[in-house]
């Protein structure tokens, strides 16, 4: 349908405006508000936080990156508690752990048939550790999600003689997963790809990470490259087919096509976060480079991608940082976040339409630090006592427009998330919340039914009752899955949201007031 903006102007919406082939701003406006995001989507951004553990051979180096030569001697934590991750992690308000089960380095933290590069050459637990495996128990004992990390990039297959990676090994068809002696997989699923050397490893690994660990829920493929070698390539759509087949729950996130980089690694978010992207190509042939740019979503961004023959789709952003400067443990001189800057980046993050993936690197004992943990449990008192009770519960909404059947105002106090207001036209407009009381908040919450009608509201306010008049407390941009606005503490019965700027009719599922309380300085 979008091939081409020949471009013509349609006056009617004030500034000039592009038109395709005779698509106005209306018909680009439902395109838009139409793409809606994937139960596994859905799912995953309902996890709101999550936990990224990066823990390998860097962490016995005190190293970023490793250089693919580390002995896995070197891998001897001394007091390996994933329970202790998964407790900390629960307890601070996550709901999912990825893990590095591979990072560049290439050692793998599970002993993988593939490889005798991995904990099983360790004389940790005299060679028969599996930190993937007690992880796994962990999280479910704790009711964590897990997910994985693999990186493609590896040194340790580039730098070896005997290396896969980059060998110039023909592409042939192969089967996955190469039968290995004396180690059958309970699962009989087998697939035939066209792959060279590396890519068969890498998918044998994939089936042994995707079939032998319980559900998987976040497969992360990551960007970085510190070296290549050979011009090798990698076989992306077949790896995609794979986690599609052995984990449909999971999402592919990075370089793949369910979840994008917030595009930085320290905390920051856009102010307006959209989940609805235009991407230069349909998914089967788009790349998914990195997105760095400020604007990622705006309608104007939308109408020139899709003007290049881009399309739309469901792309919702992951803001990843680490509680530590840097991402692995390296000692205990290494700057830990305080809970105060992490609940910032919490706020800013989940508040803002994105998942929050914060890491914290186990030391060389295996457990998280002290330092960490402490900031964590703080972060997670906080969030915990903020948020255990909707102080808008118990009060009436109006709109001065009149509802779609059954989408009355009220509906974004019934405190599910599946129901929603939604007036019979277009903004700006008010709704006024009536609190029973007058009653004392500094948070404000804000959710759209993105599953049933997508992403809309591009800017609205909210005022609270003062007097006889109205004060101005917020004025934010998106709203998506979720927003939060943060402002100062104060005493009101009653509060107005003002829908400044929407694509089309807006609507919203939930609204809460909440206290946080005041912190100790
Ligand atoms: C980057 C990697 O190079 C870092 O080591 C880390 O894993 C981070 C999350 O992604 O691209």
């Amino acid at each position: 349908m979008f091939k081409r903006w020949s471009v013509v102007f349609c006056g009617l919406f004030g500034l000039a405006w592009p038109c395709v082939a005779g698509l106005d701003r209306e018909a680009l406006i439902e395109k838009v508000i139409a793409v809606r995001p994937h139960p596994r989507q859905l799912a995953w951004q309902e996890l709101e936080f999550t936990c990224f553990v990066h823990f390998g051979v860097n962490t016995f180096r005190g190293v970023e990156w490793g250089d693919g030569h580390e002995d896995p001697a070197i891998f001897q934590p001394t007091d390996l508690d994933t329970d202790q991750w998964c407790r900390v992690a629960r307890d601070a308000g996550m709901r999912l752990v990825l893990f590095t089960a591979k990072h560049h380095d290439g050692f793998c933290l599970w002993p993988s048939r593939y490889t005798r590069h991995s904990v099983a050459s360790s004389p940790w637990r005299d060679g028969h550790g599996d930190v993937l495996r007690d992880l796994a128990a962990s999280c479910r004992k704790y009711g964590l999600k897990l997910g994985v990390y693999l990186s493609p990039a590896d040194l340790y297959q580039i730098e070896h003689p005997e290396g896969l990676y980059g060998n110039g090994s023909a592409y042939r068809r192969r089967t996955i997963p190469r039968p290995v002696e004396g180690r059958p997989f309970e699962d009989p699923r087998t697939f035939e790809v066209e792959a060279d050397d590396y890519n068969e490893y890498f998918m044998n690994q994939l089936f042994e990470l995707l079939t032998e660990y319980g559900p998987i829920h976040e497969v992360w493929f990551d960007g970085a490259h510190p070296k290549r070698k050979g011009g090798q390539q990698y076989t992306y759509s077949q790896w995609y087919d794979m986690i599609r087949e052995l984990a449909p729950q999971a999402v592919i996130a990075i370089k793949g096509p369910d979840v994008r980089w917030c595009g930085n690694e320290a905390g920051w978010t856009r102010p307006a976060e959209w989940s609805v992207i235009p991407i230069g190509a349909p998914p089967g042939k788009w790349t998914w480079p990195d997105m760095q740019a400020a604007d990622l979503g705006s309608l104007e961004r939308i109408a020139e991608v899709l003007g290049e023959g881009g399309v739309l789709h469901w792309y919702p952003a992951e803001t990843n940082t680490s509680i530590r400067h840097g991402w692995f443990w390296r000692d205990e001189r290494q700057h830990v976040k305080p809970a105060e800057e992490i609940l910032d980046i919490w706020y800013r993050s989940v508040g803002g339409n994105t998942v929050f993936l914060l890491n914290v690197p186990p030391d060389r004992r295996g457990r998280f630090a002290d330092r960490d943990v402490r900031v964590l449990q703080e972060v997670g008192r906080v969030l915990r006592e903020t948020f255990a009770h909707n102080l808008a519960t118990g009060a009436t909404a109006r709109c001065s427009a009149p509802s779609e059947p059954g989408r009355e105002p009220a509906r974004i106090l019934d405190g599910d998330p599946t129901t929603c207001w939604m007036p019979k036209r277009e903004a700006p407009m008010e709704l006024v919340v009536m609190l029973p009381e007058p009653r004392r908040f500094n948070r404000i919450v804000l959710q759209e039914p993105i599953a049933d009608f997508g992403q809309r509201i591009g800017r609205f306010a909210v005022d609270v009752g003062v007097d006889d008049g109205w004060k101005t407390v917020a004025e934010d941009t998106v709203v998506g899955y979720k927003r939060i606005c943060r402002i100062e503490t104060g005493t009101t019965d009653r509060v107005r949201i003002r829908i400044v700027d929407c694509r089309s009719v807006p609507t919203i599922s939930e609204f809460g007031l909440y206290l946080e309380p005041p912190r100790e300085p």
